[in-house]
């Protein structure tokens, strides 16, 4: 299993920072008419963020780039305020996967009776048995992808199997599935996005998947000097990452921080992978690399080497199994001690 992103928006201060101003390789929105589409809202489970993608008054979409490859799987909670407000017939455009050129490989549709519908090269109708998608309700839809002569292509909602086609799934032989698109459904109905994942080059499903967000809560060791002069987790733990008005900073090789985290508790007892997102830069002209680190029973597992610049950057890794290659547990999330490290 390879995750190629998680996201729950619950660490996005605003929607811009989603659209790309934050991490990289973040969401990309695009339109005809320009302004504002997206907002963040009250997520799937509280606390926590969703992704409102607003009525416009032309055409918009919202395009995440990931690691080309002919297998994908996609997982995200939905929620369709009106589904009145759809398309007929085949229905609206709501979800789409395209290739690295910008083709259309894959559409989620949905109609103004939440029948839901999959069209396959922005052409192939693969008509679904109805299942109705309900207004104002979240659902969560995940869509199994092999593009290949020999394909597939396998759809759940909400946890079940809806639909299994078998078949040419291949647009041509260079295209791979690249980019990851939400459409602004027909121009006429608002919707949320929460809770989303992406795996590459694997044939099974999650399962429904929940995303929550722990931040530090408390200091267990530390070696940076905190600026201004306070507990270093009060420094780092916040939604909204405000460069140098608070830090904790150390040109000494070997220096870690780690903290202690607020707890899970809307998460069930499995867990997939833990992602780590953290902001740094460096001061002095010569490399600065620094990783996230996590400490567990003695152990520590860490997330890649990465080399700073002067201009702070978003850092994501994303951990699959902890220290040991044992897989996460909530228990062992919970005892986990989570910080940086300074490589060189
Ligand atoms: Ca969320
Ligand atoms: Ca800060």
């Amino acid at each position: 299993m390879a995750f190629d992103f998680i996201e729950g928006f619950d660490y996005y201060p605003t929607a811009v920072n989603a659209r790309g101003v934050g991490l990289e390789s973040t969401w990309i929105r695009a339109d005809e008419g320009g302004g504002g589409i997206s907002a963040m809202a009250n997520g799937r489970f509280m606390p926590g963020k969703s992704m409102h993608l607003q009525v416009a008054p032309f055409q918009a979409w919202w395009t995440r780039v990931v690691p080309p490859s002919l297998k994908k799987v996609v997982g995200m909670a939905l929620r369709i305020e009106t589904l009145g407000a759809m398309a007929n017939g085949v229905g609206s455009r709501v979800f789409g996967l395209l290739s690295q050129f910008d083709e259309d490989l894959l559409w989620i549709r949905v109609n103004n009776v939440g029948e839901l519908r999959l069209q396959a090269k922005g052409a192939v109708d693969m008509p679904l048995p109805p299942r109705p998608i309900l207004s104002n309700t979240w659902h969560y839809i995940e869509l199994e992808f092999d593009m290949a002569a020999n394909g597939r292509v396998k759809l759940y909602i909400d946890g079940e199997e809806q639909y299994e086609f078998l078949g040419n799934t291949q647009l041509n032989a260079a295209a791979r599935v690249a980019r990851l698109r939400y459409y602004l459904a027909g121009r006429t109905s608002s919707y949320y996005v929460d809770d989303i994942y992406c795996l590459s080059d694997v044939d099974k499903a999650l399962g429904e998947v929940r995303i929550q967000l722990l931040e530090a809560t408390g200091d267990f060791s530390i070696a940076f000097a905190p600026t201004p002069n306070r507990a270093n987790y009060l420094n780092i733990s916040e939604a909204n990452a405000d460069e140098d008005a608070s830090y904790n900073a150390s040109n000494v090789v070997g220096a870690t921080d780690l903290f202690s985290m607020n707890q899970i508790t809307t998460v069930p007892d499995t867990i997939h992978a833990l992602s780590i997102v953290y902001a740094a830069r460096k001061e002095d002209s010569g490399t600065r690399t620094v990783k996230a680190t996590v400490q567990l029973d003695g152990q520590v597992v860490d997330g890649a080497n990465r080399n700073l610049t002067t201009d702070y950057i978003w850092i994501r890794d994303i951990l699959e199994t902890g220290p040991g290659g044992t897989p996460w547990t909530k228990a062992r999330i919970n005892a986990a001690k989570i910080g940086y490290s300074l490589v060189l």
